[in-house]
């Protein structure tokens, strides 16, 4: 298992923490989300033999939110 954080721009509201909780935990090989918004970060815990970290910010850059 790997621990990344992403850094996510574009949250406003915890309705922004639900979709990209929700677009995280959709990937293949996520254990584990937690995403902050007075951080503007979400740490993820997932199998880098099932997902790549850039697939994951991919994910929520998908669902409309900046990451890097
Ligand atoms: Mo809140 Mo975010 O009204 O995509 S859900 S700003």
């Amino acid at each position: 298992m790997e621990d990344a954080v992403i850094k996510i721009g574009g949250m406003s509201c915890q309705g922004c923490v639900r979709s990209v909780t929700s677009a995280l935990q959709a990937q293949p090989g996520v254990e584990q989300v937690a995403v902050s918004l007075a951080e503007g970060e979400a740490h993820v815990r997932f199998d880098a033999g099932k997902v790549a970290l850039e697939q994951l910010r991919g994910a929520v850059e998908a669902a409309g939110f900046d990451a890097s």
